[in-house]
């Protein structure tokens, strides 16, 4: 078995049943007559940490040694998930820690169980964030991920009446072993003030100032002793306590600049693509981008002096979206100000070190920050953005058009407002798009879009600028891991030596697709599936108590709730099938569980709307016999990473179905086309190159394309011509509008049907007839098993693209210049 194969570490089942004994009594306190699950996964985490921080600093030396070429992925989000069973997995230790549990009459599958989710993150660009970090580390490449260590994680979502609930996430109360205090690292930053000149140099004072504690956890490779840094920003007041106003009795009063401090870290802001403009979150993002470059560049000093000429060749800088954009003019002023370069090194240190990845084209989600903030809280920052903007426009833009001053206008930095009085935003985007020498979309077709459509002018000025990066999932969390025995399948049937790994090289699950046709295989494959979906049918009974049949379609749409996801478009269709059903008892059918899960950003109301629908028609379709459990619909609370890997390899059909040109990539796409599902998409997103992998007979692509959206919006668009005129969708948008589903609350669903037939924006209406016409395909292939599973196979097979290892190298030679 693998294990063994690349063990990492030598510890047998033996050792580390005496290191879990030895954690339990001497690092827990707790007899082992005592010891639950609970206890038992905090000291194993224990024994995995110590293997992890062993690696970690060798991993250190030889990089210190070898004077090596960093990339340091800089997010405001890292969405981890579970750590215990992945650092097992990598490490090479999991088949043993099952051993030594179950010597000491554990069951590890529990212990596993209560781990909490650290939920730093919203959805796709933090989970990104994370399969990228255990790439980096399988792939041996010299690398820290920088983040913010937030108390508070994403928000417990519950249902009350159907209606969303939020709660805070308190995910470290539990105890969290993962992370290791370093207040060798720490770092001060300061925050407001104003600049003053003195002797023709720039000087910030009058600052306040916020302390910065790294805590650092170790991200594991597979199969490799590489162990990686992630380290996660904690703020904390600057100065100790005044004693003088202690002695006074005013000890709340003493420690208020504290408890100010550490707000800054408290909490994760909820909204997925789409910023909060508070100023807090400004704070946050110099906090953790201003105590990473301190960090960066002490370890470069550290490790090859003061000499800044070579500081580009060592250091990669990624930005993850444009949150920590404020890292251009933070390393200008470092340069400028500290270390006396002038201007224009400056700038072109920082355009050598710094990458930008966009992950969105929605307008709204483009982070723009009033100049006066930027003013207030970062002075200096400010000043030097003007300066870069100067640059850009007078001497770049002037040189490609000469005297245009509205393109000057369309590229500033600074966008003027559109009405007197209106304020000056800076362009987040434009900021990291001057201050970088690449900027990638996340995949093909977004690329294209952000060349055409969101930076054309940047594409002309700086051909070679913009690219594009494919997204990818990391192999170890989303098949190994998450569906042992499709795994072992998968290794029986191509031979599993180092070389046959696809583990390391998703590639090579190319050479299942000779079995697609095989009866034999397709039997396998299929119990596997079955055996997922008893496993999570116990799930959905517990978490929900809902009885679901195994032998039914288990359709999955698991995302974030947004309207240009269009939730709202499988509630109306599940609601057409429910009536279909209504009308005819008898209908010929095969059984349909339809399954949700997803947050909504606690304000956004139309989000939120979506939820309480589609609750409220789950409870009347789950309790009408009539229908005789044809049509089954779940709505799992509180959808984080944990209850990901459960549901992906129990689905038969996953829903990506975004209004085209919406989804910048998806990655959820792809975990279920590893996991056997078929996909029902539109041409959006990553859904493209996930096509034209699997072949257009193996995925239900169906609704409007790019072009064709562009195109009705040009001729213009009116949704009640298409509600008039398709009797079915009249009829459930009625039932939705009617007040029948929430009697004690008659307009609650207004907010939803107002979006749809007042405008529908995101074409949910247009696409309807082509939706359901694609599900009736579905139908009519699952009446066909070998057709099913035929397909199920080659989607499986052909996924080796969609490997985070492959969006890695991508990135390691185009970008970053280290492969
Ligand atoms: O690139 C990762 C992920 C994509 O797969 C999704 O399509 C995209 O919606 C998501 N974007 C965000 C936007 N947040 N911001 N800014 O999460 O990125």
């Amino acid at each position: 078995n693998k294990t063994e194969q690349y063990a990492t570490t030598t510890l047998d089942a033996d050792q580390l049943a005496h290191s879990i004994k030895r954690h339990l009594q001497q690092s827990l306190g707790v007899d082992l007559e005592e010891a639950g699950p609970a206890e038992y996964w905090e000291a194993l985490s224990l024994v995995v940490r110590e293997q992890g921080l062993d690696l970690i600093r060798k991993t250190r030396h030889k990089e210190r040694d070898e004077k090596a070429r960093r990339v340091y992925y800089l997010s405001l989000e890292f969405l981890v998930g579970r750590l215990l069973g992945n650092n097992l997995h990598n490490l090479g230790i999991y088949h043993q820690a099952e051993e030594a549990m179950a010597n000491l009459g554990v069951n590890l599958s529990d212990v596993l169980e209560h781990e909490t989710d650290p939920a730093l993150g919203n959805g796709g660009l933090g989970r990104l964030a994370a399969c990228f970090m255990d790439s980096l580390a399988t792939l041996d490449l010299p690398a820290f991920g920088y983040g913010i260590n937030y108390r508070f994680g994403l928000f417990k979502q519950d249902f009350a009446g159907g209606k969303q609930v939020e709660s805070p996430d308190a995910w470290r109360e539990e105890s969290c072993p993962w992370g290791i205090e370093r207040p060798k690292r720490k770092q001060l930053i300061k925050l407001y003030g104003r600049v003053t000149e003195r002797a023709g140099k720039a000087v910030w004072e009058d600052t306040q100032e916020i302390l910065g504690m790294p805590w650092d956890v170790p991200v594991t490779g597979y199969g490799t002793d590489t162990v990686n840094t992630l380290r996660l920003w904690e703020s904390r007041a600057a100065e100790g306590f005044d004693l003088s106003s202690f002695d006074e009795g005013r000890y709340q009063e003493s420690r208020s600049g504290e408890i100010q401090a550490e707000n800054v870290s408290q909490v994760l802001y909820p909204n997925d693509n789409h910023p909060a403009g508070k100023e807090l979150r400004l704070i946050q993002q110099y906090f953790f981008v201003a105590c990473s470059i301190a960090d960066l560049i002490a370890r470069y000093k550290r490790e090859n002096g003061d000499n800044w000429d070579g500081f580009a060749e060592k250091v990669a800088i990624q930005l993850n979206d444009t949150h920590p954009a404020i890292a251009v003019p933070e390393l200008m002023r470092i340069l400028m100000d500290e270390e006396d370069i002038v201007f224009s090194k400056a700038l072109s240190i920082c355009r050598e070190v710094f990458s930008y990845t966009n992950h969105t084209l929605l307008p709204e989600a483009l982070e723009k920050w009033p100049q006066n903030l930027i003013t207030k809280v970062l002075p200096r920052h400010m000043q030097i953005i003007h300066m870069i903007n100067y640059h850009f426009l007078h001497t770049e833009v002037e040189t490609q058009w000469p005297g245009d001053n509205n393109m000057k206008r369309r590229l500033s930095i600074i966008e003027e407002p559109e009405r007197p009085g209106g304020q000056q935003m800076v362009r987040m985007a434009y900021l990291s798009v001057v201050g970088s020498h690449k900027v990638n979309g996340v995949a093909a077709l977004h690329s294209g879009l952000v060349k055409t459509t969101l930076f054309p002018e940047f594409n002309e000025l700086w051909p070679d600028k913009l690219v594009n990066v494919t997204n990818g999932v990391t192999p170890r969390r989303w098949l190994d891991y998450c569906n042992p025995e499709l795994a072992k399948l998968i290794d029986d049937t191509i031979g599993k030596d180092e070389k046959a790994d696809w583990r390391k090289d998703l590639s090579k699950l190319d050479a299942i697709n000779a079995y697609a046709d095989d009866p034999a295989f397709q039997k396998k494959f299929a119990a596997i599936k079955h055996n997922n979906k008893i496993r999570f049918a116990a799930v959905v009974k517990e978490l929900c108590n809902i009885d679901i049949s195994p032998d039914a379609i288990f359709d999955v749409q698991i995302k974030r709730l947004h309207e240009y996801k269009r939730q709202q478009l499988n509630l109306l269709h599940i609601m057409a099938l429910y009536r279909r059903l209504l009308d005819n008892p008898d209908l010929d059918v095969p059984q349909r569980v339809f399954i949700f899960g997803a947050k909504a950003a606690p304000g956004y109301k139309v989000a939120k709307t979506i939820i309480h629908a589609i609750n409220r028609v789950a409870e009347r379709v789950n309790n009408d016999r009539r229908i005789k459990d044809k049509l089954k619909v779940v709505f799992l609370p509180n959808y984080r990473v944990s209850l990901a890997e459960k549901i992906i390899p129990a689905a038969d059909v996953s829903e990506q179905i975004s209004t085209a040109g919406f989804e910048a990539s998806g990655t959820g796409n792809m975990k279920f086309a590893l996991n056997g599902a078929l996909t029902v998409g539109t041409l959006d997103g990553a859904n493209v190159e996930i096509a034209e992998e699997v072949g257009d007979d193996n995925i239900f692509i169906y609704g409007l394309t790019v072009e064709e959206v562009a195109e009705l919006r040009h001729r213009g668009y009116n949704p009640k011509d298409v509600y008039n005129s398709n009797a079915e969708l009249k009829a459930v948008i009625d039932w939705l509008a009617s007040g029948d589903l929430c009697p004690e609350e008659p307009d609650a669903f207004r907010p939803l049907v107002d979006s749809l037939l007042g405008g529908d924006y995101f074409l949910t209406l247009v696409d309807y007839q082509a939706y359901s016409d694609a599900h009736d395909k579905i139908v009519e292939t699952w009446n066909k098993p070998e057709l099913w599973w035929k397909m199920a196979i080659i989607n499986t097979a052909s996924m080796g693209k969609f490997s985070s290892d492959r969006s890695i190298m991508d990135y390691a030679k185009t970008i970053w210049n280290m492969a």
